[in-house]
């Protein structure tokens, strides 16, 4: 996610952007140098800083993300209005970034429920004005996730689903110096709460912290600007220790960084997989977390999802939901979405398809049955062979073991000709392998006609 603050005094870039052509320009240029999501901020919350009107902050961000949406970027909204994030998802933004956690403005949660769009609740103890006044813990950690885990209750109670939360520990937030280091070195923790999984953002990008750290021998604080081979450090520990994603100001070293750190962690096996950032590789086993706080082995489950009938995207959301939903299961990464042409049988209209990485201390055909059990959940028309269905699941790789059961053949026979299934999991784990060969060779190799990936997320 690359930074653009629309402000004269945000700590890190406050008023290189202030423009709104600049801004925008500034946006693409992002997105050109490996961002994902662009965060459109107008309102400064460095420490000390004193609110502006909503009418300035409308003023400052409007026309940038209208500018930003127009030009296909996916775009994110920092601010803590719902009135500003009104107008923002009404232009196209997609992602809700409210510093507060929904405690600044009441009307946000209920906003961001309607609009079903991804919503960033952040660590936060009050606003920028006085915060350190707040920046009290005795376990920082532990109290981190207590009250971002009220926060989640309260604003599912408002009708967020759980499928629209990221966390975010809040760093620099109500927060000393010492406080962010735990918070970075517990985000699995962090991530698990009130019985799911959520993904965790982290800004660490050009904070304070980073910079004292970084101090000159006098003790004076290394510049925002000069702390940025440093963020790119933070980026790759965070990416490979949990993170889904990383708010950055200077993209292209940190978009490297988070694919270090996913080559790193797919090689490292299931064990170091964190809840959405870094791949997993196909096989092993891991001793996880279940859902009763014990342990038992885990195995990685690879499952592609299919959908052609109805809302094909809301399908495929549930069905996400579903699988996380199973007992001792964990949906570790989701891909992108793709839109892709049928594969055989009957004249029918376009897939969309999309896979997943789970760990799970299910066994295989166990896991199997609930995978049906939620097709026909959905329900899935199964007669016609190859024909339309609401939800199709098909377990891919179990562990990496094989079977020639015919039940449950194990790798999916067909996986490794197919480009609906090898393209989305290619996204997720670019060293995953099949016995057929790398899953990177295999896509090559593959037909990829009419296989297009989508902007939207899963
Ligand atoms: N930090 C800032 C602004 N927005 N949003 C999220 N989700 N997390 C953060 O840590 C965060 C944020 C302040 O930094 P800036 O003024 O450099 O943008």
């Amino acid at each position: 996610m690359g930074v653009v603050n629309v402000t004269p005094d945000s700590f890190s870039d406050g008023g290189e952007w202030f423009g709104a052509e600049a801004a925008i320009q500034h946006g693409l240029d992002l997105v050109a140098q490996g961002a994902d999501i662009v965060d459109v901020g107008g309102e400064s919350t460095r420490p000390g800083a004193q609110r502006i009107e909503a009418a300035e902050e409308l003023r400052r961000v409007g026309p940038v993300i209208e500018g930003l949406v127009e030009a296909g970027v996916h775009v994110s909204v920092d601010t803590m209005r719902a009135q500003v994030a009104a107008f923002a998802l009404q232009a196209g933004a997609r992602l809700v970034n409210d510093v507060s956690g929904g405690l600044a403005d009441p009307d946000m949660p209920r906003l961001v429920a309607q609009s079903g769009a991804r919503y960033v609740l952040v660590h936060w103890r009050g606003h920028s004005s006085d915060m350190y006044a707040r920046a009290t813990y005795h376990d920082v950690v532990a109290e981190v996730r207590d009250e971002l885990a009220r926060r989640v209750d309260e604003v599912i109670k408002a009708g967020v689903t759980p499928e629209q939360i990221v966390l975010d520990p809040g760093l620099g937030f109500g927060k000393r110096l010492e406080h962010n280091w735990p918070l970075l070195t517990h985000l699995r923790d962090l991530a698990v709460l009130n019985g799911h999984t959520f993904p965790v953002l982290v800004g660490a990008s050009r904070k304070r912290f980073i910079g004292r750290l970084l101090a000159a021998p006098d003790g004076t604080p290394r510049p925002f600007a000069a702390s940025d081979d440093a963020t790119v450090a933070m980026t790759a520990l965070a990416a490979a220790g949990g993170a889904w994603c990383v708010r950055v100001h200077q993209v292209p070293a940190n978009a490297d960084a988070v694919r270090v750190a996913a080559a790193w962690t797919a090689a490292a096996g299931p064990a170091a997989a964190g809840t959405a950032a870094g791949g997993t590789a196909a096989g092993g086993t891991a001793a996880a977390s279940t859902a009763a706080g014990g342990t038992a082995a885990a195995r990685t489950a690879v499952l592609a999802i299919g959908a052609n009938l109805g809302n094909r995207l809301a399908t495929l959301r549930q069905a996400v939901a579903a699988i996380g939903r199973l007992p001792g299961t964990t949906v570790l990464r989701t891909s992108p979405v793709y839109e892709t042409a049928p594969v055989g049988g009957p004249a029918q209209s376009d897939y969309l398809n999309a896979v997943l990485i789970a760990e799970t201390t299910l066994p295989a055909r166990d896991l199997l049955a609930k995978l049906n059990a939620i097709e026909a959940d959905a329900g899935r028309v199964r007669e016609v062979r190859f024909g339309p269905r609401t939800l199709d699941i098909d377990i891919i790789s179990y562990s990496g073991e094989t079977s020639d059961d015919p039940v449950l053949t194990l790798p999916h026979p067909r996986a490794h000709e197919r480009a609906f299934v090898l393209a989305p999991w290619h996204d997720i784990d670019p060293a995953a392998s099949l016995p057929a060969g790398p899953v990177a060779g295999l896509l090559a190799a593959a037909d990829g006609t009419g296989v297009r990936r989508l902007p939207d997320e899963l």
